[in-house]
């Protein structure tokens, strides 16, 4: 188990990236593995949590320790402040890949992006093959979640059926309290489905159940009303396994919610409803535009292939 006394033996390597937007930051650096003598490479993302309004009065000017004046004009002051440390409210929230592979390190690094079409021909080519090129080990974690071995208690509904079925719970970017910044995950049981492009009809029932559960799962627990999550399937996503992005529709810029890389799921469930009833679904047939980092494994092919697209 990761504990401080673990965390404390992380032995720094450089950064990774830090992103004023979320607060965050990502360092790269080693920790020592169970019953080895070599550590490994650890990826360390560091979150400051969000301020929330129940607690404000606490907050401000409560658990204000020292201001620093940064300008003043007008009816306009800026000001810096130092906070009493709380002991209910933690200040930062810590994700560790550990041992990292290389596409974790790259994932998690900044990087520039580029827009690239993605034909169908394009995705039998080179997104296919890249796809099918992932050990299943890379998805471990979503059989672990699937088969009842981790993280169990956190599971909020469970569909058994193996074509159809899901297991909703926390998504791993939540601190499992703060509503505002409430974000789920619905992960399919149907292996097949690798990507929003795997889609079809047959698919219909799945992702309607998906959209009602989660809605009245969220209204149960945490009183949201119908209309407060935000639904969405990633395309690239980071694991070529089916899931559902669910999130506080309030909780904004996330940098998972870029157009391009996130479809609503109620888009994509009235895309297929358009279908014609026989032959390949709308999402073979289309072209899906996404922006892809210099670090992911497509860009280099896919950004080659572009030029015989004649787009420009
Ligand atoms: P994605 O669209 O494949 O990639 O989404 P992204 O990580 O680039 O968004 C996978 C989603 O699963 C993300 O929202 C992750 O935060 C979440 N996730 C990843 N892992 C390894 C876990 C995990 O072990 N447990 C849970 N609960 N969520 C995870």
């Amino acid at each position: 188990a990761y504990n401080l006394q673990v965390l404390q033996r992380f032995r720094f390597e450089r950064v990774l990236n830090e992103d004023p937007i979320t607060h965050a930051l990502t360092i790269l650096g080693t920790l020592p593995v169970e019953g080895k003598t070599e550590p490994a490479q650890a990826i360390v993302r560091i979150e400051k949590t969000a301020l929330i309004g129940e607690q404000a009065d606490q907050l401000f000017p409560g658990q204000l320790k020292d201001t620093k004046l940064i300008d003043s004009t007008d009816i306009y002051t800026w000001l810096l402040g130092w906070l009493e440390p709380s002991k209910d409210r933690p200040d930062v929230k810590i994700n560790i890949v550990h041992p990292a592979t290389e596409v974790h390190i790259r994932k998690y690094s900044k990087q520039d992006f580029v827009i690239v079409h993605e034909t169908p021909a394009l995705f039998e080519r080179i997104v296919k093959p890249y796809i099918t090129a992932f050990p299943p080990s890379r998805t471990q974690w979503v059989e672990n979640i699937l088969n009842g071995v981790s993280e169990v208690e956190k599971v909020l509904y469970r569909d058994p059926s193996p074509e159809s079925g899901y297991v909703l719970l926390p998504d791993m970017k939540w601190d499992l309290t703060t509503v505002s910044s409430l974000y789920l995950v619905a992960i399919a049981f149907n292996r097949g489905i690798r990507s929003l492009r795997d889609l079809n009809k047959a698919h219909l029932g799945m992702l309607k159940n998906i959209r009602r559960e989660a809605a009245r799962i969220v209204k149960e627990r945490w009183g949201l009303d119908y209309g407060s999550l935000r639904m969405f399937i990633h395309y690239q996503p980071s694991y070529y396994h089916f899931h559902v992005h669910i999130v506080n529709v309030n909780y904004q810029g996330l940098p998972g919610m870029t157009a391009g890389q996130a479809h609503l799921l109620d888009d994509i469930i009235s895309l297929i409803e358009c279908d014609p009833v026989d032959g390949p679904s709308i999402l073979q047939r289309m072209t899906l535009t996404y922006a892809l980092g210099e670090q992911h494994g497509l860009y280099e092919p896919m950004k080659a292939a572009q030029g015989e697209l004649g787009f420009y």
